[in-house]
């Protein structure tokens, strides 16, 4: 396959470590993991993968697996540590030889300029509930794209809004740990407009820019066909995904749920011109389908999760079922037609076992190897699919599963920080070394 661009992905506070090193101030994360009980084992990111002292190794590592690209993400609060203002030099100068080293050894770097990490000086202003968080996020990107946009040209501006949105500010799940609906709701249209705001920055500052946003799409399915329980369907996936796409492609909320809201949106004049500036490509990142039933009880959206029985799950509890993946890229390609679409994340987590140096992870690789024939699926059937990063390069902090799920092609020993490649690892370089020369 030509032109098509295989990759993996990381972010920054799951892999760098070194949270107090280098001029860098705490993000919300580091707050987060304080909090009782919020991640498992009590773990947090302070030393992760201390991918901060070892990114010339972990260069080393992408450059054996053969990838034409690697995709991470950037920590605002070493770049900005006081939000915006100051630029901290020695921040700059970790990227700096990040994207020197990557493209040294014939590596192209992908940056998400957000991957859920803002600083807390921010979140102590109202963090992403402010609608000053949309200028915060363009000077940001503009210092970003400026320091760095001579050399990298694909640049995605959020990773998975819906997590930042609803996860960190509706359920409480992830940082800030919010529970409200109307800070969600703020929150979600405040990272729809910076999105749109920095776009033209982005292509101000570098040549040839490419510029997306990458959503989680993770469709909803129901164990009965009642007239409820399709509703529920529609209108999770509504909730979850049309909230993102809807604006970004088409101009305006999804009506449906617009009306299950029981307060004024925040919107401005102008702003869905600005949300929907066009991009050049959509990211996505897909994992598992959602089983859903109708839960009149819930608010706004009204559904449960149900267990669906007898069917194959990752180490996560996440169901595996890759003929989603083909049906959601279709889908997406008819109703939006994106320019072109990037598989941002897919992979899997499994309770890996490293006995005598080796890591004999099927189930991995039968999970890359059936999402992988998922898309070429989606794409035999015209959807612009142009690439593929698998999540993750190293095992590293899961979010609230702290280290205990191992989502990597690279095994991280935590106590002495050695990487090995699992067979997975094995089983990708051989794939793109045979695909690509095909
Ligand atoms: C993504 N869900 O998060 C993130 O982009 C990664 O940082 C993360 O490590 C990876 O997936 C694996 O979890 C998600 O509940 C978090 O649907 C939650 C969901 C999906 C993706």
């Amino acid at each position: 396959m030509k032109n098509f661009t295989w990759g993996v992905a990381t972010s920054s506070y799951q892999i760098e470590g070194a949270v107090s090193e280098g001029g860098r101030s705490p993000s919300i994360w580091d707050t987060y993991c304080q909090v009782p009980g919020a991640i498992v084992n009590g773990d947090n990111g302070d030393i992760a993968c201390d991918h901060y002292h070892r990114y010339n190794e972990d260069l080393d590592l992408i450059k054996w697996l053969g990838v034409d690209a690697y995709r991470f993400s950037i920590a605002w609060s070493r770049i900005l540590p006081d939000g915006v203002g100051r630029v901290n030099k020695e921040g700059i100068d970790f990227y700096n030889r990040l994207i020197d080293g990557a493209l040294a050894r014939g590596i192209q770097p992908w940056i998400t300029m957000y991957h859920w990490d803002l600083p807390q000086i921010l979140q102590d202003r109202g963090g992403w509930c402010n609608r000053e968080s949309v200028d915060w996020f363009t000077e940001y990107a503009d210092v970003l794209s400026q320091n760095f946009g001579d050399r990298v040209t694909n640049w995605i501006t959020f990773n998975e809004p819906l997590c930042i949105a609803w996860i960190g500010n509706l359920w409480g799940g992830m940082a800030p740990g919010i529970r409200d609906l109307n800070t969600a709701v703020k929150v979600a249209h405040h990272i729809l407009l910076a999105h749109g705001k920095s776009v033209p920055i982005i292509r101000r500052n570098v040549k040839l820019a490419k510029v997306g946003i990458t959503l989680n799409i993770t469709p909803s399915s129901t164990l009965t066909e009642n007239p409820e329980d399709l509703l529920a369907v529609a209108l999770n996936d509504s909730w979850d995904h049309e909230w993102f796409l809807d604006p970004l492609f088409a101009k305006e909320y999804p009506k449906k749920m617009v009306d299950r809201i029981p307060f004024e949106l925040p919107i401005h004049l102008g702003d869905f011109d600005i949300i929907a500036t066009p991009i050049d490509f959509l990211g996505i990142n897909y994992y598992f389908r959602q089983t859903i039933a109708a839960d009149p009880e819930i608010s706004p959206v009204p559904v449960k999760d149900v267990k669906r029985i007898g069917v194959p799950r990752t180490a996560m509890g996440w169901e595996i079922h890759p003929p989603t993946f083909t049906k959601l890229l279709i889908n997406i390609n008819q109703k939006y037609k994106p320019k072109e679409i990037f598989i941002t994340e897919n992979g899997s987590a499994w309770n890996d076992l490293i006995i005598d140096e080796k890591i004999k992870d099927s189930e991995r690789i039968e999970y890359l190897q059936s999402h992988l024939d998922a898309i070429l699926d989606a794409k035999s059937k015209g959807v612009p699919i142009n690439g593929y990063f698998a999540w993750s390069l190293l095992d590293n902090f899961e979010w609230a599963y702290g280290y205990e799920k191992r989502f990597g092609l690279f095994y991280v020993d935590y106590q002495t920080q050695k990487r090995t490649p699992k067979e997975s690892a094995f089983y990708y370089r051989d794939l793109i070394l045979n695909r690509t020369t095909r």
